[in-house]
């Protein structure tokens, strides 16, 4: 019997297996999944981005709790940055999560650390093996700045960005970066002196920020270590859900899985090509070049291109 076939039966070790052979890189992992793929699309993945502290970790053990007792089969990937400090965060997050976990809730926690080369690689896996093993709402934490955390997004259906009261000031700086790829936003720690004003700004910024599909990001106020307004923002997770049609739907997986192709493809071509280049000569003097003054990084590039074979082109 084959690992796929115990995790579609719904054995958790089994998952968790798989998962960790993936992390590895390990080969015969990935034609365990190429079984397993064709068999997903289905779930509803739900990314939690927000600044370092935000609440998110406390956030998702609330919505894991909710949606289980909705009678849905939840998992969680935590993708935690934290986890620089050593084990603290992985256990807090555990702690945090503690009930979801006694529900059921099948948890898998990521250290940024282990995957230089962007945690996307392994949390895509993560939930296409959580969706098989029968998972139909999968909560994805980030903390959403910089672009391997945005390539996480290529796998969200819903994507929810925390902001806290200290947050409302700084609105201006985030929205750039954090506001443009939220479908939701929550103002947690609305317990906190400031929340309402917070809200306001925020409600007020994202009504600026321009939307092509016609969704009004709604700007919901949460306590999440009270479990306050968890229920409002099933609710809305739930809508943006279901008010795309299944094509809507469909397309947005669509898109989302090319474009994750496309940052794999990256990642797998840069790590192939910078092998060959630092084992290169060209590429050592040129580096001593730009180092030293001598020659400007643009041409630096056109001249190890110059010499790479096969050839590349440079714009
Ligand atoms: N007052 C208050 N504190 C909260 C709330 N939600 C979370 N916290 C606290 O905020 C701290 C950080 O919570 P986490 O859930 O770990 O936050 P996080 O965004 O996951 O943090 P990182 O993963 O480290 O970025 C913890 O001490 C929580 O108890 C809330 O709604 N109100
Ligand atoms: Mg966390």
């Amino acid at each position: 019997m084959g690992l796929v076939d115990n995790i579609l039966k719904g054995d958790e070790k089994s998952a968790a297996r798989l998962i960790t052979r993936i992390e590895n890189g390990d080969r015969e992992a990935y034609r365990e999944l190429s079984l397993l793929f064709p068999l997903t699309g289905k779930a509803h993945i739900i990314g939690v981005t927000g600044p370092a502290g935000a609440g998110k970790s406390t956030l998702i053990g609330q919505l894991a709790l909710m949606f289980s007792g909705k009678g849905r089969s939840v998992g969680v990937i935590a993708t935690d940055p934290t986890s620089l400090n050593g084990k603290g965060a992985f256990l807090g997050d555990r702690v945090r999560m503690k009930g979801a976990e006694e529900r059921n809730v099948f948890i898998r926690s990521m250290a940024h650390r282990s995957h230089p080369g962007g945690i996307a690689r392994a949390a895509a896996a993560a939930a296409y093996v959580m969706e098989g093993l029968g998972k139909d709402r999968i909560i994805v934490e980030s903390i959403g700045a910089g672009q391997t955390d945005k390539d996480l997004f290529f796998l969200c259906d819903t994507v929810i960005t925390v902001f806290t009261p200290e947050y409302g000031d700084e609105i201006q700086l985030f929205k750039a970066g954090l506001m443009e790829i939220g479908d939701i936003i929550v103002v947690n720690k609305s317990d906190t002196p400031g929340a309402d004003d917070a809200a306001r700004e925020i409600l007020l910024a994202s009504r600026r920020a321009a939307r092509s599909n016609g969704w009004d990001v709604p700007v919901l106020p949460t306590d999440s270590r009270h479990g306050t307004g968890i229920d409002a923002l099933v609710e809305a997770i739930e809508d943006h859900w279901e008010r795309s049609d299944r094509k809507g739907r469909t397309q947005r997986k669509a898109d989302n899985v090319e474009a994750f192709m496309v940052a794999l493809l990256k990642e797998e071509l840069w790590q192939e090509i910078s092998e060959r280049l630092t084992a290169a000569r060209t590429f050592k003097e040129v580096a001593g070049e730009v180092r030293s003054g001598r020659m400007d990084p643009y041409n630096a590039v056109r001249k190890i291109l110059d010499e790479l074979e096969p050839k590349w082109t440079f714009r």
